[in-house]
């Protein structure tokens, strides 16, 4: 569906006020001369138009695109949004190139063999007539649709995009890849300290005179962020970053400290202990708040010795006594505890140890504080995009669940009955997930492979069929952040490019030619505008929230929320005593201890001696944007990062490649020499590059971390806990 064009005559024209060749992103100017948007452009014609970048991303920019006669020029960070404060970072910026990359997945197509590379062009309506035959042939077999299988993750969080959870449940119940790689463990530690996630309005981090970012590193993954510490810190913020790497934000702050990765509970206990001996604990807020600290006080004052959270640590027994000190008596003092840390095989407990340390100091609850996670406070929408039921005469109860982590033997496991199809969408397993090798195994069991996608990346390489979607320029959206509190329309700013369809109209058309076949099969609407699915979305509450009495104000800008941006505030936890609970029984219902003490990280296996550490990378989000041109050129070639120490000990010079190698798999690539890392903690960031075999995750198991399952139905995963050995190549 085209959106309406008359539409866009009422938003604002500037006649001729761009010069042509005005400054795009990185400085450099879109050279669209030969293209077909060429002859379109001389007329000089152009509108601002507002969206929204809807990826995995802290920031979630509110972004104002500039459009010359139908043709994308310019995006800029909103200035009406004070946390975007006009500015994107270098991803962002480069989103010109990606809305017309040649690379983009331009029309439907089907592959005559997986992998094979030989693709056919294919028709909107062919495409979904096998598509829906398929899931017709397998309900008539199975006499279910639970063979029918989703695995759909982040690649967009326009809050829209969750119609193919909608469409899934429209044909029936199925089987959905579940969880989540990314932060479910600090998630499930706080649900149990504090009821649920929420963390202080970002802009409030100026107020703070005490700041660690803890196993964070927003200098790349929140890049807005790093305006409001450097702001804190002008204003006389100590800032202390807590990390394994030097990272940029490390570089940025006042103090570094080196952890050994998986032991930041020991760091927290060892300054718990410290805070216990010297006094420095704030019992008038655990008494009117907390529940279970006598208990956890008295494990620390037992079991926990300065001298051993050093030994545990790295860091050294002067060093924790100054920054308990420090933290404790700098009010109001505020902890970002970064996704990183957290995937760990003790994840979740390091972070309930940590959560322990604000509460100890009182600092919950009040501006410049904070136990600074994430937030899912302003995603009060309606949902209506998947609020469908399944067909008259479904004879299912329920979907059935898959481990989003382990998903490649699970989908091997799964008999009763077998998986048969599978509908990837925002999501790309085979650069993202754990044991590809695995995953590819398990993909050659099924019979149909769909993928709704950009670019030709692996995973759409190893489908049947592929969709092609838009992007965020094409079509309409809705967005909000799981860190700040600002809420954002995405209206389309341009047509959509060649054949792309959103997810929503391709959840349309399929449940369209579904009902032609067979009439009744699938309950998703068949019709309907993207803004009037936009509308659909609001709830008076959401309204109030945002101080909103139309949701069409939003069509002016972003807007901030109005509530709630000091989580906890009011001192009513979410927690089945309403306290802050050191003793949570329900960790303890989830298989996990009562208290936040100590859980022994992995030790390293004598055969894979050096520690894998995949973080993430500054050009890229996850599997996206490191393919565009201009990220090619800054960077086009993996490399893993290496101690000298280790390096001489392996006879590795810069440069050598070298092969990293586990009962997993192997990696190939290039060693650089850097003592930002420590000795024997490899860093290889994870990236997809367009042009290179290279995947950092074909050396790692599904290792699970601590946490997970109850908030989010499967526990996260340890993606630092992979140990390789190394050889040259
Ligand atoms: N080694 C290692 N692996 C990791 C991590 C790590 O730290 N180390 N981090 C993990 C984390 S935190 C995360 S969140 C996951 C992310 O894993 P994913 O969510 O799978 O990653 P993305 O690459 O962001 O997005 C997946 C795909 O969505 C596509 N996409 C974009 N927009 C749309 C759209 O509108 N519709 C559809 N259908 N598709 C779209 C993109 O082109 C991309 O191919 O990766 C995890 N993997
Ligand atoms: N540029 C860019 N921005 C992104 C993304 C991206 O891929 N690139 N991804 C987005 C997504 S999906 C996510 S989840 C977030 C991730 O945002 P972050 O959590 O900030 O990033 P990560 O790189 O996953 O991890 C942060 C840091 O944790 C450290 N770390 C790992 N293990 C430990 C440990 O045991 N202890 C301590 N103290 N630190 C540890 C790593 O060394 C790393 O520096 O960023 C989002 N923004
Ligand atoms: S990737 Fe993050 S920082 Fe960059 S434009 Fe998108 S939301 Fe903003
Ligand atoms: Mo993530």
């Amino acid at each position: 569906m085209k959106f309406d064009t008359k539409e866009f005559s009422r938003r604002t024209f500037i006649k001729g006020s761009l010069a042509a060749g005005a400054a795009l992103g990185l400085g450099t100017a879109l050279d669209l001369s030969g293209s077909p948007f060429q002859a379109a452009q001389a007329k000089g014609e152009s509108k601002i138009v507002h969206s929204a970048c809807p990826r995995n991303c802290y920031d979630t920019c509110s972004i104002l695109s500039t459009v010359e006669d139908g043709v994308l020029k310019r995006v800029e960070g909103d200035k009406a949004n004070t946390y975007t404060r006009g500015r994107l970072c270098a991803k962002g910026f480069s989103y010109t190139r990606s809305v017309y990359s040649p690379d983009r997945i331009k029309y439907p197509m089907r592959q005559s063999k997986r992998g094979g590379g030989r693709w056919e062009r294919i028709s909107w309506p062919d495409a979904f007539d096998i598509i829906a035959k398929k899931i017709l042939a397998i309900k008539k077999e199975y006499g279910n649709t639970l063979p029918i299988c989703l695995d759909k993750y982040s690649g967009n969080f326009n809050l829209l995009n969750y119609c193919v959870e909608g469409m899934m449940s429209s044909i029936g119940h199925t089987t959905r890849a579940t969880g989540t790689p990314c932060w479910p463990a600090g998630i499930d530690a706080q649900t149990f300290d504090f009821g649920t996630i929420w963390n202080n309005d970002p802009e409030d981090m100026v107020n703070s005179k005490y700041m660690i970012i803890w196993g964070a590193n927003p200098s790349w993954c929140s890049v807005h962020s790093m305006h409001l510490v450097m702001e804190a810190k002008k204003r006389g913020c100590k800032i202390v970053v807590i990390d394994p790497i030097l990272t940029q934000t490390a570089s940025k702050a006042d103090w570094f400290i080196q952890i050994k990765p998986s032991t930041d509970g020991a760091l927290a206990l060892g300054i718990a202990k410290y805070l216990l001996d010297n006094n420095m604990v704030d019992y008038g807020w655990l008494a009117a708040n907390a529940k279970g600290y006598e208990e956890f006080f008295q494990y620390v004052r037992e079991k926990i010795t300065l001298e051993w959270a050093a030994e545990k640590t790295g860091v050294k027994k002067e060093i924790i006594e100054q920054l308990a000190r420090e933290y404790a008596t700098a009010k109001p003092a505020s902890i970002w505890i970064g996704y990183g840390m957290q995937r760990h095989t003790n994840g979740g407990q390091n972070v309930r140890s940590i959560d322990a340390l604000a509460a100890m100091t009182g600092n919950i609850g009040k501006s410049g504080g904070g136990a600074q996670y994430a937030q899912l406070q302003t995603w009060g929408v309606k949902y209506n995009v998947m609020g469908m039921k399944a067909p008259a005469g479904t004879t299912t109860t329920k979907d059935r669940i898959i481990n989003i982590n382990n998903s490649a033997q699970e989908i091997l496991d799964a008999n009763d009955p077998p998986i048969k199809m599978l509908w990837i969408a925002c999501r790309s397993p085979l650069t993202q997930a754990a044991e590809p090798q695995k995953l590819k195994e398990a993909y050659d069991k099924l019979d149909l492979i769909v993928t709704a996608d950009l670019f030709m990346n692996p995973t759409v390489r190893m489908s049947d069929i592929v969709l092609p979607v838009t992007t965020p320029f094409e079509t309409w959206g809705l967005n909000v952040s799981y860190w700040h509190y600002w809420c954002a329309l995405n209206e389309p700013a341009i047509e959509p490019q060649y054949e792309a369809k959103s997810d929503l109209e391709i959840a349309m058309g399929l449940s369209k030619k579904l009902n032609e076949l067979e009439p009744g099969s699938c309950t998703f609407p068949t019709e309907g505008k993207l803004e009037d699915w936009v509308a659909a979305e609001f709830t008076p509450d959401f309204l109030k929230q945002f101080g909103l009495t139309s949701w069409e104000e939003l069509k002016k800008g972003p807007r901030k929320a109005v509530t709630g941006l000091i989580g906890w505030q009011d001192g009513k936890f979410k927690t089945p005593s309403g306290k802050y609970e050191f003793a949570s029984e329900t960790a303890v219902s989830e298989g996990h201890e009562l208290l936040p003490v100590w859980t022994e990280e992995m030790k390293t296996p004598e055969k894979y001696p050096l520690r894998l550490m995949s973080p993430h990378w500054k050009l890229s989000i996850n599997g996206q944007f490191q393919n565009l041109d201009w990220m090619m050129d800054i960077h086009s070639e993996p490399v893993v990062e290496m101690h000298p120490e280790t390096a001489a000990r392996y006879h590795v010079q810069n440069g050598d490649m070298v092969k990293l190698y586990n009962e997993q798999g192997a990696i190939t690539l290039k060693a650089k020499l850097t003592k930002v890392t420590a000795p024997d903690t490899l860093v290889v960031y994870e990236m997809w590059l367009n042009d290179k075999d290279f995947n950092v995750n074909n050396t790692l198991k599904s290792l699970p971390a601590d946490m997970g399952k109850k908030a989010t139905g499967a526990p996260g995963i340890a993606f630092h806990d992979n140990f390789v050995a190394l050889a040259k190549a």
